[in-house]
């Protein structure tokens, strides 16, 4: 089939043959996520209507408690996988500890762990800004038939075998990857379908956007400081200074600098030397995702999906985007840090 008009669905089935292990589960698994996407999609339209329907934390008309959204998305998503019985294993930025997923017989012979960030930059929800869900899927290192254990979601992130986001924006996006390029889905509202939008998305080489939290300026390393400081500068060969875009919402300012080229920054400041997002939920995901496009991600320093995390909600300085921005902003960290 052509690209033209081609569905999410259609895409899982022509690509299957294509993902690492094809066992068809990675193929189930990623239809689930379609599925719960479109529902939190659905729920996320209406936040606009809670002053009228009732705020978060008051009791609705069937006497169910309204929950605060970032919840139930995290909810939606887990519930959803649960019921599949499609994965083993699922940790959650909304939750403190992972979870195991038994199957009918208490076993589970399922193969892959998820570990998402279910509703990421759910502060703008309030202010009609785009939110995002995050996910990163890896295969289980435990063997079969036992429960996961914390191991299976210490994985580098190297080892992931796909990942994706859900970008809730003027239209909602399915964006992913299985390890052979990234492509982009936008969802008919209408008819409830994604429709492949964006095929083999790629990040261009160099751009004009930096993305970085400024009002922290003076907390910043030495190398940040003077990093910005030339974002700034004039220079017309390299087309500077570039434009500052911050949404506040790392998979809005992800996929916008996917699109037009440009660079993102969570940097360590002096209050967060680990920086403020995190490397299993946000951090790895999104550094597949952009390596896989041709764009770049690291800590810095070093390669974000090299890193071998130590605790589920570790936190990790984070620089991604066109390959020859996130280069330029490493010569200064390493030569100023
Ligand atoms: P969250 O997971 O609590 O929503 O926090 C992550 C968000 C990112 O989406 C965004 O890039 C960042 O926090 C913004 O942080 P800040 O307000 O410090 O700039
Ligand atoms: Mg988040």
């Amino acid at each position: 089939m052509n690209n033209k008009h081609m569905t999410l669905g259609e895409f899982i089935i022509d690509n299957q043959k294509h993902f690492k292990y094809s066992s068809g589960e990675l193929s189930r698994l990623i239809n689930s996520i379609r599925l719960a996407a479109k529902v939190v999609n659905h729920e996320i339209r209406k936040a606009g209507l809670v002053d009228i329907t009732g705020a978060a934390g008051d009791i609705n008309a069937q006497g169910e408690a309204q929950q605060k959204l970032d919840v139930l998305a995290n909810d939606l998503f887990k519930q959803t996988l649960i019921n599949r019985e499609i994965v083993c294993g699922i940790a959650s930025e909304e939750e403190d500890d992972f979870v195991i997923v038994e199957g009918k017989n208490k076993t589970n012979d399922n193969k892959y762990v998820l570990l998402m960030d279910p509703l990421d930059g759910s502060s703008n929800i309030d202010v009609n800004v785009s939110v995002g869900t995050i996910f990163s899927i890896y295969r289980r290192i435990s063997p079969e038939g036992t429960p996961v254990t914390k191991e299976d979601f210490l994985q580098k992130g190297s080892e992931q075998v796909a990942a994706g986001y859900v970008v809730y924006g003027t239209s909602t996006m399915l964006v992913f990857t299985t390890g052979k390029g990234v492509n982009g889905f936008t969802l008919n509202p209408a008819i409830g379908t994604f429709y492949l939008s964006h095929p083999n998305m790629t990040y261009p080489e160099i751009g004009k956007i930096y993305s970085v939290s400024e009002g922290y300026f003076t907390h910043f390393q030495e190398g940040m400081k003077r990093y910005l400081v030339y974002c700034k500068e004039l220079n017309k060969k390299d087309n500077r200074p570039y434009t500052a875009r911050y949404i506040g919402s790392l998979v809005s300012d992800f996929h916008r600098n996917m699109i037009k080229g440009g660079i993102y920054i969570y940097p360590a400041t002096e209050i967060t030397p680990n920086g403020k997002l995190r490397l299993l939920y946000e951090c790895n995901p999104m550094a597949f995702i952009c390596e896989q496009a041709g764009g770049k991600a690291t800590d810095g320093f070093t390669r974000i999906m090299d890193i071998k995390p130590t605790e589920l909600h570790q936190r990790v300085p984070f620089f991604c985007g066109s390959k020859q921005m996130v280069e330029k902003a490493e010569e200064f960290m390493s030569e100023y840090s």
